[in-house]
């Protein structure tokens, strides 16, 4: 059995605070990804593309969307190829208008709860090639393992496990609600071929043998979504060597370039082209960047003679507009806060004044010899912890890199 996994399409993601272009080619970009792997899964002659959840991002579902995924579901079945779409947290079975609804054509087998489901792939002559097992979410916030519900597998072909679940294990899981939680322990003696999982967005193997996959996210949606996006092409027909190819498909990435060699910038111009000297950099190291578009964050951090400019929402939206053409981007947000004066700190540290007194505080509490006695917790504002051990590790942590940061705020007047 040969098939195409997919996960976590979140169709019509409403996208909101962002440009309406912007968010328009986002939702249309999440399309073009799916299309993509219709296309992979009828080029690659596949006998079936599995969908593992999250499939629509929400309730609402767009008449373009209905009609996209009905016409793409044609395509499939004008080549003989089976769809099985076990349904997850964002898009359960039990809603009023979900994807249960729509006029499927009968290649498709959309499996809503968690009622187990066992679905016969064939080639297009009818010839069986395995099974695909799956089940669903009937609501948004599945507690039970499903996985434990699903039947143990015959041996006479291939089986694939297809799911949305959060494995514990998983990288990224944290992230994630805990919904449908399972043990990648059991996932491994379950005794099927290949786990096709959704719900943690970070593509990753779990284990190799079975092979045990997060497809992740089919198109990037948000910053913390970055680097290549796609579909796996899995191929079980050698059931002791089972291959799974990773095949980039997202027409939109999400990067975020951070530029730092600023102390001698002192101009728009000159800070455009070291933002674009780094991003250029960066995309020559990394494969895979060619015909897509960018969704880019420059982060602006260390001493630069701009600093205080670079405070003001209105030149940083100037600059975040003019990177955008100059980088060729779908977007660019520039996030500054971590910019601060081109200072010998070491001077000020030395200074009987109130930015002295602050560093060398900082410079205390970063060595552990102060006690924090005389900070009210009351004022430390989403601490909450009875600890003092704990919190004063916590201003540590705080105080890092701050010296920079310390003195920008005492020395812009604008600063509140
Ligand atoms: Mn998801």
């Amino acid at each position: 059995m040969r098939f195409v996994h997919v996960a976590d399409v979140h169709l019509d993601t409403p996208f909101t605070g962002r440009s309406d272009a912007v968010r328009r080619r986002l939702r249309d970009a999440s399309r073009e990804a799916f299309r993509r792997a219709v296309d992979l899964a009828i080029r690659e002659e596949v006998h079936a593309l599995l969908i593992a959840g999250d499939l629509f991002d929400g309730d609402r579902l767009s008449f373009t969307t209905e009609r996209f995924l009905l016409e793409q579901a044609g395509r499939l079945a004008d080549h003989g190829i089976t769809v099985v779409y076990a349904t997850g947290n964002h898009d359960p079975g039990s809603s009023d208008t979900g994807p249960r609804l729509l006029d499927w054509p009968s290649n498709v087998h959309v499996v809503g709860d968690a009622t187990p489901s066992k679905v016969l792939v064939t080639t297009r002559s009818g010839e069986a090639v395995g099974y695909v097992n799956a089940i669903g979410h009937a609501g948004p916030s599945e507690s039970d393992d499903l996985s434990r519900a699903l039947p143990r597998p015959a041996a006479d072909l291939p089986e694939v496990g297809l799911l949305h679940t959060q494995v514990h294990s998983s990288v990224g899981s944290a992230d994630h609600h805990p919904y449908a939680p399972s043990e990648l322990t059991y996932l491994l003696r379950a005794g099927y071929d290949y786990w096709a999982l959704g719900h943690v967005h970070l593509r990753q193997e779990l284990a190799d043998d079975p092979p045990i996959w997060y497809a992740g996210s089919l198109q990037g949606r948000t910053h913390a979504e970055r680097g290549e996006r796609g579909a796996l092409l899995v191929d079980l027909t050698d059931r002791s060597g089972p291959t799974v190819a990773f095949r980039p498909l997202a027409p939109v990435r999400w990067e975020t370039v951070t530029v730092d060699r600023l102390d001698s910038v002192s101009s728009l111009d000159e800070l455009e082209r070291q933002v674009q000297v780094a991003w250029e950099n960066q995309r020559s190291s990394e494969s895979g960047a060619a015909d897509v578009e960018w969704m880019v964050r420059v982060v602006l951090t260390g001493p630069c003679p701009l600093w205080g400019t670079l405070r003001g929402d209105e030149d940083r939206d100037l600059l975040a507009s003019e990177l955008r053409e100059i980088l060729g981007a779908l977007e660019v947000t520039v996030l500054s806060e971590g910019v601060h004066p081109v200072l010998a700190l070491d001077d000020h540290r030395e200074r009987v004044d109130v930015l002295g007194e602050a560093l060398r505080l900082a410079a205390a509490v970063r060595a552990g010899d102060t006690p924090l006695k005389n900070l009210d917790p009351a004022d430390l504002v989403g601490i909450v912890t009875d600890e003092p051990a704990s919190l004063a590790r916590y201003v540590r942590e705080l105080l890092e890199d701050a010296d920079g940061e310390i003195a920008a705020h005492l020395l812009d007047p604008q600063s509140s």
